[in-house]
């Protein structure tokens, strides 16, 4: 029994803490956002999304004039090295060869906040985006500022590293977010136009190719939902079928590129392209491997192929590849990605806490393979991670006054080690203004306003609530229309109250029973209730005023890591609820690595204001371990230590306060 998400405007978020979450991305980080793509804001990495798109109108409207290509001829690069904005050369393409994929990203977001709520001033802005990337695509269809402005005759000849299929990912999901919102159809059509012109290119019988980095699949799989047109179903499939057989595609266009530079060609065997998730047929795929926002971005396309062509391969690889990335690869925080080289994931358990990359993107992408999980069989244990990921690594990658983005998402911290140590220089002790490669911000701006489709999915006769978000839910139970009122604060206690506020219908309603919980207490008298795969089945006839109470009782739980994890051996972490907590200097003192929690001893809540957010802090007995007298190596003997008193934040909420050390895994 597959389910699928409500629409966005079906489900009103109320949630005291998510309600201002998406309220900040409105208010806040889209308009500076919007000054970013804009290269407005001082002191920051310039974007030259805007740059690009009008550069790229320029010499596609020349030429529609009779002008001839002039292109700037620098089709091998990845990455193109801008002047400071204001002496730039208006007609050069500047930033990465995936520049596009920033702006279309924020059209999403935006979109999604316009779907929640109309705004005439975002979606004056949104349009002046959508604008500008329809004057900048190709007669033919083809849309890409890199290759327009570079040289255009190279289009599609290096898709292992040149991401043009990455950014139309990035296209069809901005289209169909700005059309569902608005009802415009004018990025949807420049959409459909590249599709075509990607279709004529790449299919059985024409050229053989596949995104290097994925998020096509996913989307093209979205677009023939959305339109019900067969074409986009046979290019996600074909990508899919394509990508990890011999000869290697990646190998055949590298070589072509060795073969201009006078280099010997290389084997065209797919075994060398691991990094890419290219190494072997997708449908043998077991281990999360390469760089791990590609990983999770494939995985969510092969979910949705598993589900919309009901294949049992691909679903056999979905969980495979789920299990190799969650129960071996995670972080406590739900992220994932163990090494900065590559941006990817390491060996099993090698989980080090502050050589971390977890990258927000990569994160982001977790969630998107669970939902699809969660659409293909219902299980707690995927809505638990993608909880995990979701109040962790995901709203961590944002300043709480979301001015700010992490990319990196370390497990520990120490600032002076950041700044002095190279091993350590992909980790910023505090959040960024922007990014020269600026995929984390509007990849948490667009899942953040899309939160909705995260909450709950539903089949023709049950509604699955995933998520304890407080929301008002518009949803269909075998074929009847329901309004329902979900009442939740997790930042406060494991309290849920489901009541049905308008209209009547026969079916079930399954709540997730959280993994975090200790059991439940369920108050539904007469209500016929089942358990199954960790949620809890409630079916019967709803009516208007009939309610649900179900208590999960969160306790502070204090967690070790698996043995064969070396970086957490005698380390516990605390959490409670959803929320994984750490220590920082600011409360704590400098040198976290000398404190000794005490597991068996009571925590207890407190609140806290960090920003303008109060917010439930634990209060923790624990050991500072002195330094004592003695060299670099001394005798050993029993250690001295002083009682003291820990305070640990969310985990999200750290760096808030200026730099310092942080710590979530502490000696025991
Ligand atoms: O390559 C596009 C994006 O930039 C990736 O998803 C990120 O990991 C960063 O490399
Ligand atoms: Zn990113």
């Amino acid at each position: 029994m597959t389910s699928q998400p409500l629409p966005l405007s079906h489900v009103k978020i109320s949630d005291a803490f998510w309600k201002r979450e998406m309220d900040l991305v409105r208010d806040v980080v889209l308009p500076y956002q919007w000054d970013a793509l804009n290269d407005r804001i001082e002191g920051a990495a310039p974007s030259w999304w805007m740059h690009n798109m009008r550069a790229a109108a320029r010499s596609v409207a020349a030429r529609k004039a009779g002008g001839p290509y002039v292109p700037h001829g620098r089709p091998d690069q990845i990455h193109i090295e801008g002047p400071d904005p204001a002496s730039a050369d208006p007609d050069a393409f500047y930033g990465w060869v995936f520049q596009d994929s920033d702006g279309y990203k924020w059209i999403e977001a935006a979109s999604y906040q316009l779907a929640l709520k109309p705004d005439t001033a975002l979606q004056a802005r949104v349009q002046e985006a959508v604008d500008a990337v329809c004057a900048a695509q190709e007669a033919d269809g083809y849309l890409n500022t890199y290759y327009t402005l570079n040289g255009i005759d190279r289009a599609f000849t290096y898709l292992k590293d040149h991401h043009e299929l990455y950014c139309f990912g990035h296209l069809i999901e901005a289209a169909i977010a700005w059309r569902d919102a608005t009802g415009r159809d004018d990025l949807l059509n420049v959409t459909r136009r590249f599709a075509a012109c990607i279709a004529r290119r790449f299919g059985p019988g024409k050229d053989r190719g596949c995104p290097g980095h994925e998020i096509a699949e996913m989307a093209l799989f979205r677009l023939y939902e959305a339109t019900g047109e067969q074409e986009w179903l046979d290019l996600a499939n074909f990508f899919l079928d394509v990508r990890g057989t011999e000869p290697s595609t990646f190998a055949l266009e590298e070589n072509e590129r060795r073969k201009r530079e006078g280099l010997p060609a290389l084997p065209v065997t797919a075994s060398r392209y691991v990094y890419y998730q290219a190494h072997k047929p997708v449908r043998q795929m077991r281990e999360a491997t390469g760089h791990a926002v590609r990983q999770m971005y494939l995985c969510s396309g092969m979910a949705d192929a598993a589900r919309v062509n009901r294949d049992g391969a691909m679903l056999a690889a979905c969980e495979a590849l789920w299990s190799s990335a969650v129960d071996e690869k995670m972080y406590v925080t739900g992220g994932v990605g163990g090494t900065h080289v590559g941006e990817a994931f390491s060996l099993p358990y090698d989980l080090p806490s502050d050589t971390a990359y977890s990258e927000t993107c990569a994160a982001v992408g977790l969630v998107f393979f669970a939902r699809r999980m969660l659409q293909l069989r219902p299980d707690s244990a995927f809505a638990d991670v993608m909880e995990r990921a979701l109040w962790n690594t995901v709203l961590a990658g944002m300043a709480l006054d979301g001015r700010s983005f992490f990319y990196v998402n370390p497990l520990e911290v120490d600032p002076a080690a950041c700044r002095e140590d190279q091993r350590l220089s992909h980790v910023k002790p505090e959040r960024q203004k922007w990014f020269g490669c600026a995929c984390c911000p509007p990849n948490v701006a667009r899942l953040l306003s899309s939160l909705g489709a995260y909450i709950a999915t539903q089949s023709a006769d049950t509604l699955f609530v995933h998520l304890y978000v407080g929301s008002e839910i518009e949803a269909v139970l075998s074929g009847k229309r329901v309004r329902l009122s979900l009442d939740a604060n997790l930042l406060r206690d494991g309290v849920i109250r489901l009541s049905v506020t308008e209209g009547e219908a026969e079916g079930t309603i399954a709540l997730r029973i959280p993994g975090w919980a200790d059991g439940f207490r369920l108050d539904a008298p007469g209500r016929p209730c089942r358990t199954q795969d960790g949620y809890l089945f409630l079916s019967g006839r709803w009516r208007a005023g009939d309610t649900v109470h179900v208590d999960f009782p969160m306790p502070v739980r204090v967690l070790t890591g698996h043995p064969m994890v070396k970086e957490t051996a005698h380390q516990v972490c605390y959490s409670r609820g959803p929320l994984v907590y750490c220590a920082e200097e600011k409360d704590n003192g400098a040198y976290l690595h000398l404190l000794q929690a005490l597991p068996e001893a009571e925590a207890q809540v407190a609140w806290e204001t960090i920003g303008s957010l109060r917010l439930p802090v634990l209060k923790v007995p624990a050991r500072r371990r002195q330094i004592g007298t003695g060299g670099l190596y001394r005798p050993w003997s029993v250690p001295d230590t002083e009682d003291t008193s820990l305070t640990l934040v969310p985990y999200f909420a750290w760096g808030n306060r200026g730099a310092g050390e942080m710590r979530v895994w502490l000696y025991d």
